[in-house]
Formats: structure tokens, C-alpha cells, sequence
């Protein structure tokens, strides 16, 4: 149960059994001694119990289980990660191995289908539609280890858990997503205790950004796009449409300055749809500067620090009215350094196949992969049903036989009604599902993106059931050249 930051505090109130736990640098998930469950900041919870100062630099502890068990288990599949692409492979492998023989390892009690919170942000969805408990969607009879994954020994077959259970597997399915690195911008994340700012990212962060587009008065609203990979490339600037669109429909457009600060040399990475973006920032009166990064913010003042990535020491200062922040990203701590991972951290995976390039019993799938495509939903669906039969293949001795062509998916949302549907493959070409030009806004686009997608995801993706609309796309194309 997640309890109001408040009650937390009050449940707290002389409560030194209470157990911590880190979640991110931002936020502690906060057990009481009365079992109660809550999140609150790390300081705000510093400053709640001055005994426990330390607890930012606090070890894991075991969330889930009032006791340590040093145990082990053996599981024929094991997956890491319960997210998208974790549930997924579940799904898929329990029909294949069978439930008994299959389990996912996810300290998580909440599902999210993180695709909607760009609509959240604005206003359009609530942040309680994208969530689910984690219970709801691990695939029945499957094996919910509800622990953290501390360490990966692929050498030994084994993983250890928070718990410190350790378990050993025949086949490992790395699905563990990637980590946000709020705390690598100066004043964050505890800017986020001031208003004016938020975050689509994360769930903790959403409503802020939803709440700072109601109160906007007068002055500049900042968008921004770190100097990391990210997930879901276009969120960052999906967020300012509808901004604008709000501001517009409020009567407060003439009031603000619309600014998208980019990392990036380009506005998207796929000229096809990056020269509509263009088109729509020029018609919109929206200012795009390429190569500034966040890098420091000054919550209480609202200002915003950005460095110029093309003149090394040049910095600047913009006042905000708004500001919407898109954390720098990396790979997950555990693989970090593993033998699993590649120099830049990621899981070291042959990208047509998605097994792992030096373990042949190791697979992976999703954001957390080296696989140098778009890290979204769309990517994981059709990495799915490769994966599938990768791993099939493999199980019987065979060779795998099919090849992930790096298709991704990005609906960039334009307007409350409008999405321009980017669809491309590893070469940045398009690879577009419907017989029509995708680089065009379109309504029925945006009425597949906010009421389609999550009931494809729920039913679909995550029972193991839709792979990606490639065999639509054939089917759609036919006749045409
Ligand atoms: P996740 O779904 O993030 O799952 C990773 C899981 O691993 C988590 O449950 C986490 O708790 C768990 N985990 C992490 N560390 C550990 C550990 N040590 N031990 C055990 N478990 C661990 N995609 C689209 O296709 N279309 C969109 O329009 C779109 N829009 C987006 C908008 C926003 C604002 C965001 C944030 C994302 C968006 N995405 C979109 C991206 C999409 O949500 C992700 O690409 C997708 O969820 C990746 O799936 P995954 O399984 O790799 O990672
Ligand atoms: C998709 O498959 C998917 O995963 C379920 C998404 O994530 C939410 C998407 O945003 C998109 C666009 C796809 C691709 C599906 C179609 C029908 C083009």
C-alpha cells in the first residue's frame, strides 16, 4: 500500500523499527513498524529521523520479508525484471516450459504502463490508470520472487537477491530496464519538493508536471533532453505540444515563451518525421536550441542551468514558469560492470537474435539491451516474439533462425487529438504499419496511441499474445509496392 507522504510521516512519529529502503536517490519506500508501506523523499525523511542521516548511503535491505533468507533455488527460466519486456517473456515462456518452470524476479508491487504518463502530464489520463499491481500481471502459477537482483554470476548460472536468496537458472531472461539519474543534475531530486517543476519519467513526478501546466502564469516553459539514451526518445517533446495546446485552449499561449533545450544535434532522429516536427514548431511559435543540457537546477529561484555542448564552459541561466525535466538515463547498477555487460554498461546482446554474445544461455530483452535501436514498448513487443523463438530454438539445440530487424515505435503525440505515428527499424528507416503517410498528424493516430495501445498492452503484450505489428504491416501493404 502506498500511503500520502504525510501519513507516512505521521506513522513514522516514534516508530525506530521502522525499515527503509532505497529506491531511488529521491525517493524511500518506508515501512512502519505497523507495516505500513509509503514513499517519501530521502530528505524529508532525513530530516523526519536525524538517527538515520546515513540512509541515503544505505545498503538494500530485504523489503519484502520481515527476515534475511540465505536459501537457494533452481528455476529452468528465470527472468530479471518484471516490466514490460519481463512479464512479456514470462508469459510467452510459461506456454512454452510451463508455469512451474518459470519465475520473475521484481521488488516492484505496482506495475506501470509508463506510454500513458505523456498523457498524464498533460492532463488527459490519470496516474491511476497506469498502474497495476504487480500480482494482477505476473502470469498465473509463475513464480513471483518479489526481491531486488543484487549481483549476476553467469559464470556460476546464479543470481543473488536483496533477500540473500540466491538462484540458479538453465536459461536467464535480463529484462531489468534502465536507471533514471535524476541526482546527476545539481538540485535534483530534491527540486521536486518546489513547484513549477515535474517530471513525465517517473510516477512520482508525473501529477507535478500536470499541476505546474495549470498554474502557469506568465514566463518561459522549459523542456528538456539529456545527454544520455533515453527511453522513448520523443516523451521529452511530446510533453511540450500539448503544453502548448493547453496553453492555447486556456488563453495563456500569449503569455509564455515555449522552449525545447536538446542535448541533441536534431529535434528527431529519423528525418521523415523530424522535418513535420519542424513544420509543427515553426507553425506553433515554439524555440528549439540544439546541444544545451540541464545541468543544474535552482528550484527555489526557478532557474534552469544549461551547458552548451558544442563550447566547452559556456552556461546559461533561463528563468522558468515551468519545467519539465528528462532525467539523464543509464543502465541498471546490477549490470553495470557484470560480465554481462557491454564497455558502456548495457547487456551485451547479438541484435538479431537477442541472445547474449558471450552466454549462450543468457537472452535480454528491452531497454536495459545494447541493441542500438529506440528503447520503447514497440521495440520490446517486437523483440518478443524473436525472443521467443530464439530461445525456443536454442532449447532444442537448434541454431536461432529469426532476426530482429529493430523495429520501434515512437506515437508523437502533437495535440489532445493529434499523433504523428513514427515507426522505423535499426537503419532509421521508416517501417510504417498502415498504408498511409505516418509523418502526417492525424486523429485516428491519437485515438490508437490514448485508448488502443493500453488495452493492447494489458491483453496483448504482456499475455505473451501480440509481437509487434509486423505481420499486420504485410498484410496491409499487400498490393502495394
Ligand atoms: P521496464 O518496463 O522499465 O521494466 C524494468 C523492470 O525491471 C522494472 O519493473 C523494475 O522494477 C525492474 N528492475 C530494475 N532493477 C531491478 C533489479 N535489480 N532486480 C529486479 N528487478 C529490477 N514506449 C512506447 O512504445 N511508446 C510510447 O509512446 C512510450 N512512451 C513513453 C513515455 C514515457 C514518459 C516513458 C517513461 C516511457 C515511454 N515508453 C514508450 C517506453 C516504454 O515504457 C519502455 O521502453 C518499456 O517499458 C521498456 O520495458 P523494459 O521491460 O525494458 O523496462
Ligand atoms: C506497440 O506495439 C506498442 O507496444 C504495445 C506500443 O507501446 C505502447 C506503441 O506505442 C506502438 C505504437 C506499438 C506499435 C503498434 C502498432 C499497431 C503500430
Amino acid at each position: 500500500m502506498l500511503l500520502h507522504r504525510s501519513v507516512v510521516r505521521s506513522k513514522l512519529d516514534g516508530s525506530t523499527r521502522a525499515r527503509l529502503r532505497l529506491v531511488d536517490s529521491l525517493w524511500l519506500y518506508v515501512q512502519s513498524a505497523e507495516g505500513n508501506v509509503g514513499v517519501m523523499t530521502a530528505s524529508a525523511l532525513r530530516a523526519q529521523m536525524p538517527w538515520r542521516r546515513s540512509c541515503q548511503r544505505m545498503s538494500y535491505q530485504c523489503f519484502h520479508t520481515t527476515h534475511r533468507t540465505d536459501s537457494k533455488e533452481h528455476v529452468k527460466v528465470l527472468v530479471l525484471g518484471g516490466g514490460s519486456g519481463g512479464i512479456t517473456m514470462g508469459a510467452r515462456m510459461k506456454r512454452k516450459v510451463g508455469a512451474e518452470n518459470v519465475a520473475i524476479v521484481e521488488p516492484s508491487e505496482m506495475h506501470y504502463y509508463q506510454p500513458i504518463w505523456t498523457l498524464v502530464g498533460a492532463g488527459a489520463k490519470s496516474v491511476e490508470s497506469s498502474g497495476r499491481p504487480t500480482s494482477s500481471v505476473i502470469p498465473s502459477g509463475v513464480k513471483w520472487v518479489k526481491s531486488r537482483v543484487m549481483e549476476v554470476n553467469p559464470d556460476t548460472n546464479s543470481v543473488r537477491t536483496d533477500c540473500g536468496k540466491e538462484i540458479s537458472y538453465e536459461y536467464l531472461i535480463v529484462a531489468l530496464g534502465l536507471q533514471l539519474h535524476y541526482e546527476k543534475i545539481k538540485g535534483l531530486p530534491e527540486g521536486f519538493e518546489h513547484p513549477k517543476i515535474g517530471s513525465n519519467y517517473s510516477v512520482k513526478t508525473v501529477q507535478k508536471t500536470w499541476k505546474a501546466l495549470q498554474d502557469f502564469k506568465e514566463g518561459n516553459a522549459i523542456f528538456t533532453f539529456p545527454n544520455t539514451p533515453v527511453k522513448c526518445a520523443g516523451a521529452p517533446q511530446k510533453i511540450m505540444y500539448l503544453s502548448d495546446a493547453f496553453l492555447r485552449k486556456t488563453g495563456k499561449r500569449s503569455n509564455a515563451n515555449i522552449i525545447y533545450n536538446t542535448s541533441l544535434p536534431v529535434l528527431f532522429g529519423i528525418k521523415k518525421y523530424a522535418d513535420s516536427l519542424w513544420e509543427i514548431v515553426k507553425s506553433r511559435d515554439l524555440n528549439i536550441n540544439l546541444r544545451q543540457n540541464l545541468i543544474e537546477v535552482r528550484a527555489d529561484k526557478q532557474e534552469a542551468v544549461f551547458e552548451n555542448l558544442d563550447k566547452p564552459g559556456e552556461t546559461k541561466v533561463f528563468e522558468y514558469e515551468m519545467l519539465h525535466v528528462t532525467p539523464p538515463m543509464g543502465p541498471p547498477d546490477v549490470l553495470k560492470g557484470s560480465p554481462l555487460a557491454n564497455e558502456a554498461g548495457w547487456l551485451n546482446l547479438n541484435k538479431e537474435t537477442l541472445q547474449h554474445n558471450v552466454y549462450p544461455n543468457v537472452f535480454g530483452i528491452g531497454d536495459c539491451t545494447s541493441l542500438p535501436t529506440a528503447k520503447t514498448a514497440a521495440a520490446v513487443a517486437a523483440q518478443s516474439s524473436v525472443l521467443d523463438r530464439t530461445i525456443t530454438r536454442i532449447m532444442k539445440k537448434n541454431k536461432p533462425d529469426k532476426k530482429y530487424d529493430g523495429y520501434t515505435s515512437c506515437p508523437l503525440v502533437t495535440s489532445y487529438n493529434t499523433v504523428i505515428l513514427a515507426e522505423f527499424d535499426y537503419n532509421g528507416q521508416p517501417l510504417e504499419t498502415f498504408p498511409l503517410d505516418q509523418s502526417k498528424e492525424r486523429r485516428t493516430m491519437y485515438y490508437m496511441k490514448a485508448d488502443v495501445m493500453p488495452h493492447l498492452y494489458w491483453h496483448g503484450l504482456l499475455k505473451g499474445l501480440w509481437g509487434g505489428p509486423g505481420p499486420y504491416r504485410t498484410i496491409m501493404h499487400l498490393g502495394m509496392k
